[in-house]
Parts: C-alpha cells; sequence; structure tokens
C-alpha cells in the first residue's frame, strides 16, 4: 500500500515539471517600466543604469545561469550581481553555492560585451516566479543624430535553468531591447513643449493686462 502510495506521489512529481515547462519563461525586464524596452532619452556617454532577469512559471529550479550578450561598442557591461538581498531572488534566505558573475570581454577593446549570472542551491527548489539577476550598463556611444540600438540578448543556450534531476528545463527566453531615439525628433519635441509653453504665459500675461 506504502509503496503504491509513493509511486503515485512519485508520478505525480514527475508529471508537474513537464506539464509546465511548457510555459516558464525568462525576461529581461526594466526595473524603471516593468517592460523589456530601456529607451533611454537624453542620457549622456557615462550613464549607467540596470536591467533585471527574471524567471516565470517555473518549477523545480535547482539551478540557473543567464548569458546576456550586448553590442560593445555601445554598452559595456560594468557590473552584475545574484540578487541576494532581494526577497524576489529566487534562493533568497537559501543557501547556494555562491557563484560570482563572469564578464566577457573576447575581442579585447576594452569593454565587456558579455556576462553569466547563474547560482545553485544544495537541496532546496524553487518555484513560481522569481529574481535571477540584476546587471549594469554603462553607456558609450550616444549619437548627434539617428538612433542606436541593440538587444540585451539572452537567447542564447548558455541561458539555461535546471531542474532537481539536472534536466534542462524547456524555457522561452525574451531579451530586452536598448535603444537611444533619434536626437532630432527629442529636440523638436522640446522645442514644441517650449512654444506651447510660451504661448500659455503669453496668453496668461495678456488676460492679466485686459483685466
Ligand atoms: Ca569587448
Amino acid at each position: 500500500m506504502l509503496l503504491s502510495l509513493l509511486l503515485v506521489v512519485g508520478m505525480a512529481f514527475r508529471a508537474t515539471p513537464s506539464t509546465w515547462a511548457q510555459t516558464t519563461k525568462v525576461k529581461v525586464i526594466n526595473p524603471a517600466t516593468g517592460d523589456g524596452n530601456f529607451t533611454m532619452y537624453g542620457h549622456s556617454v557615462g550613464t549607467r543604469f540596470n536591467a533585471t532577469a527574471w524567471v516565470y512559471n517555473v518549477t523545480d529550479l535547482f539551478a540557473y545561469q543567464v548569458k546576456l550578450y550586448v553590442d560593445d561598442t555601445l554598452l559595456n557591461i560594468t557590473r552584475a550581481w545574484r540578487p541576494t538581498w532581494d526577497t524576489h531572488w529566487v534562493y533568497y534566505g537559501k543557501s547556494t553555492v555562491g557563484l560570482e558573475p563572469s564578464f566577457y570581454d573576447l575581442d579585447s577593446d576594452g569593454s565587456n560585451e558579455g556576462v553569466l549570472v547563474g547560482d545553485s542551491s544544495y537541496t532546496y527548489t524553487f518555484n513560481g516566479d522569481g529574481l535571477l539577476a540584476v546587471i549594469e550598463f554603462q553607456i558609450l556611444y550616444v549619437p548627434s543624430s539617428g538612433n542606436v540600438s541593440c538587444n540585451l540578448n539572452i537567447t542564447n543556450v548558455d541561458t539555461t535553468l535546471l531542474n532537481s534531476n539536472l534536466d534542462d528545463i524547456v524555457t522561452g527566453k525574451t531579451s530586452g531591447y536598448y535603444i537611444i531615439p533619434e536626437f532630432m525628433m527629442l529636440t523638436l519635441l522640446f522645442a514644441m513643449v517650449a512654444v506651447t509653453s510660451a504661448v500659455v504665459v503669453v496668453k496668461k500675461c495678456r488676460l492679466k493686462i485686459a483685466k
């Protein structure tokens, strides 16, 4: 009887990951907006900003790693963390192997185009939605005209999730999108705002004079 019960429980455990695995996702999220867009208005060279990587609908997460690439002529990957201090971190408050992030400058131009952030628990496995990584970038180039953009790209084989059997968890991966919009469009926008404000001020002055 006990053996039968264990078999049933075992089958249930085996069935759960394969059922849920289809909807597991890892996404790059802008902490300032809550979506995957990193539209940088009016920032100068040297400005730093953060991206986060989140996992959604995961079951039995024993270990993970996120590998992120950028165009290193536009952005330098300056720092990265396993966000151990954040209650949303998948292994918050748990014992982990404690791997430090690795940075990649394979073309040796002094700008990191890649970073690998990951960790593994010893016995605990995570279920649900949670934070995986925080990554910091520095803007290297701002065009005087036109726009520049690149993906904060995690769609590679090194972005992986493992379950407690050390099997890959089938995962959809969504990169972030970084863009500095066209300078002329911004200038035009600011000019329109300035003209509109000036018209309002002139109208108010006229109203006061009329009174
Ligand atoms: Ca490089």
